[in-house]
């Protein structure tokens, strides 16, 4: 059975993340979206939160399962049997530093990285630039998932 995993934040998931999601399902027989719990760094939405999201997300791809992890990516891919990484590529910016931990985690583990580019209708999305545009009362609609798009609107409500 080929695995592999996807890897970040998701805080929160964007259509750019569906997007890599999506096409990397097509590749492997499971696909496991995890995501990072860091300790260090709140969120705008916390683990549990992000996770739901994910899985309404992806509620109608039926081989991605959502799950989380601490501390490195490579003790969790060895703990789960995932010798696989899948990583979007938006820009050379992400390639410098996605191409520095790709080398790593194989350096560390012999875990392989498969690198997806965006699509160019999604190029330009991350978390970050989203949760700007939603807290400054930006239409974001186009840019997140339904689920998500919602629990913008209301965390802006309730602030
Ligand atoms: N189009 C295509 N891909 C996209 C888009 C988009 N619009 N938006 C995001 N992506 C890709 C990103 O390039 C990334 O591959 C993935 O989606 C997740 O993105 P984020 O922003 O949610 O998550 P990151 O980049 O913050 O996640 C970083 C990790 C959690 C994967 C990384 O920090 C990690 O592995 N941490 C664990 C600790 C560790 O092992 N450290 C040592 C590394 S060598």
């Amino acid at each position: 059975m080929r695995r592999a995993v996807c890897p970040g934040s998701f805080d929160p998931v964007t259509n750019g993340h569906v997007d890599v999601i999506t096409r990397a399902a097509a590749l492997y027989d499971e696909l496991v979206v995890a995501v990072l719990v860091n300790p260090g760094k709140a969120g705008l939405f916390t683990v549990d939160e992000r996770m739901e999201l994910l899985r309404e997300a992806v509620a109608e791809l039926p081989n991605v399962v959502v799950d989380s992890f601490t501390g490195l990516l490579v003790d969790y891919c060895r703990s789960h049997d995932l010798p696989v990484v899948v990583k979007g590529l938006r820009a050379v910016s992400d390639f410098e530093y996605e191409l520095q931990m790709a080398q790593m985690n194989r350096e560390l583990a012999g875990i392989e990285t498969l690198f997806v580019p965006t699509a160019p209708q999604v190029g330009h999305l991350s978390s970050s630039l989203v949760k700007q545009i939603a807290t400054f009362g930006g239409d974001v609609s186009r840019l997140v998932p339904k689920g998500v798009l919602e629990r913008l609107l209301t965390k802006r409500e309730t602030s």
